[in-house]
């Protein structure tokens, strides 16, 4: 194999794979705590992390699959980050509504 090959290779394999320059390092895992309890609402959640109330800051926007209550089923859940962008915080979480009642999914 010529050398300007081997070259070539290399930036092939790090330019098709550029995560492979500098993987990922991951911490242990933790649940996301809310009023210092672990966040806990079942499977088949998708949660996802968006500036919801508009105030610079990413919440927690999460659908709930199971509740004590089953009226409360496939509820989705705002969690408003009080923290920081980089330590974000949770106090207290909200059923999003819409049109004044709680937007409510399916599973699946
Ligand atoms: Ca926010």
């Amino acid at each position: 194999m010529t050398k300007s090959l081997v070259i070539g290779f290399v930036f092939l394999i790090l330019c098709a794979f550029p995560s492979m320059a500098a993987p990922p390092v991951f911490g242990s895992i933790s649940y996301i705590q809310c009023g210092g309890d672990s966040i806990d609402v079942g499977f088949f959640s998708d949660p996802v992390f968006v500036d919801f109330d508009g105030d610079g800051l990413k919440d927690l926007i999460v659908g709930q699959y199971f509740d004590e209550n089953v009226e409360n089923y496939g509820k989705m859940r705002f969690y408003q980050n009080v923290g920081t962008s980089t330590d974000p915080s949770f106090a207290s979480w909200i059923y999003i509504q819409a049109d004044g009642s709680d937007i409510q999914c399916s599973a699946g």
